[in-house]
């Protein structure tokens, strides 16, 4: 007979467009991978009954809290996940990892560095494991770049050029969300996106963003009050409210390896939706990736003779690819919700292996601080500011 697979308990704060993201990984990943722990969906946390319980049948959570500190207590609780908007995320986290549990938190990993500081603390202090929710690491192609990268086939990375292009707030009548509330999110674009892909980068070369020249934009200040919300989007009431952080980020920076790089973040790109841009030229070659064709990867070997060289396009579906096995066969491809799949696999695994899950929140610190970076550089002229490596 075999032997039954330990339980880890879950518990999960917040149940909107990430909650639902996260509820289905949960779901999924014992279904399609051997998984060393069985996670149970043991509770979801919501400050309204109602909703929160419609919450809990509709994505599968055996109970529910109506206070998250509630959830936090519970014996049956191992892990906290926490999906709450960025303001939310230091106070959970570190009540979490005082009780012994191990958390996942959604990025960006604070609303500041010193919140980041007190949660890389808390982790070092605690018996639990964090793991910060940068899940784009989890797509295949990324995970093949980085391994390109590693493997020397670019040689040294000469330029990053980073995008993340969305445009679900390009029409000025789109509703305010706490997406665009610095209270709430911290920041906009820049921390929202421009998150993703300052670790992106980092990731895909091994290297560090050492200092950035920035500039942020508000180009719509003022915004119709939602009166409903769903997702990223909302209905527009007849009030209106003052947008209070920059809808588009961009900066130059430079990487530890010496290399060169441009981001840019913004969410007024019409008709780029998810556009995850990244493309690496390297003194042997070059990478491109965009999400919009998430199972393909260009490589272009500058090594190869002129008359054939030429960007290869790797459909990152093989059985070889990172995670790929246990999905479908080859070419039947993969899509945003997998790599949340991926995220939660590797945390159970790195739970029952009582090893450090990556990223860190010492890792989503080091994004804090460029983020940081960013901000102090476009309040100052985009005069030119290192990013710190401790304060
Ligand atoms: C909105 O811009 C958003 O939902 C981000 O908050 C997520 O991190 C990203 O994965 C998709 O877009």
């Amino acid at each position: 007979m075999t032997e039954a697979v330990p339980r880890l308990g879950i518990g999960m704060v917040g149940y909107a467009f990430m909650g639902v993201a996260h509820s289905q990984a949960w779901r999924n990943a014992p279904r399609f991978f051997d998984l060393p722990l069985r996670p149970d969906m043991a509770a979801v946390a919501g400050r309204d009954e109602a909703a929160v319980s419609a919450a809990a049948t509709k994505l599968g959570w055996s109970s529910t809290e109506t206070d998250w500190k509630a959830l936090v207590s519970r014996d049956d609780i191992d892990l906290v996940d926490i999906c709450t908007p960025g303001d939310t995320h230091a106070e959970i986290a570190i009540a979490a990892l005082e009780a012994g549990k191990h958390v996942l938190c959604e990025k960006p990993l604070a609303n500041s560095v010193e919140e980041a500081e007190a949660m890389v603390r808390a982790a070092e202090a605690s018996s639990g494991l964090a793991m910060v929710g940068f899940t784009y690491r989890r797509v295949p192609a990324i995970q093949l770049a980085r391994q390109l990268v590693a493997d020397g086939r670019i040689g040294t990375v000469r330029h990053v050029r980073a995008q993340y292009l969305q445009d679900w707030i390009a029409d000025p009548q789109a509703p305010l969300s706490w997406r665009l509330d610095k209270q709430k999110a911290g920041s906009g674009a820049l921390g929202d996106i421009g998150a993703h892909i300052v670790d992106l980068a980092q990731f895909v070369t091994g290297e560090s963003v050492t200092g950035v020249s920035a500039v942020l934009e508000t180009f719509v200040k003022e915004r119709p009050v939602a009166s409903e919300h769903s997702g990223l989007h909302g209905t527009a009431g007849t009030e209106t409210g003052p947008v209070t952080v920059d809808d588009a980020a961009i900066f130059l920076g430079r990487m530890s390896g010496g290399g060169l790089a441009t981001f840019e973040a913004t969410r007024f790109a019409w008709g780029r939706k998810n556009a995850i841009r990244l493309e690496i030229n390297g003194s042997l070659g070059s990478l491109a990736f965009d999400f919009e064709d998430m199972n393909v990867l260009h490589y272009f070997d500058a090594t190869e003779s002129a008359a054939v060289a030429g960007f290869r396009r790797i459909v990152v579906t093989e059985p070889e690819h990172a995670y790929v096995a246990a999905w479908w066969p080859p070419g039947h491809g993969l899509g945003y919700e997998h790599a949340f799949t991926h995220q939660a696999v590797d945390l159970i695994t790195a739970v029952a292996e009582h090893r450090q899950p990556l990223p860190s929140f010492a890792d989503g610190l080091v994004v804090q601080r460029v983020l940081a970076a960013v901000e102090e550089s476009a309040a100052n002229d985009s005069t030119w500011t290192p990013v710190t490596k401790e304060s």
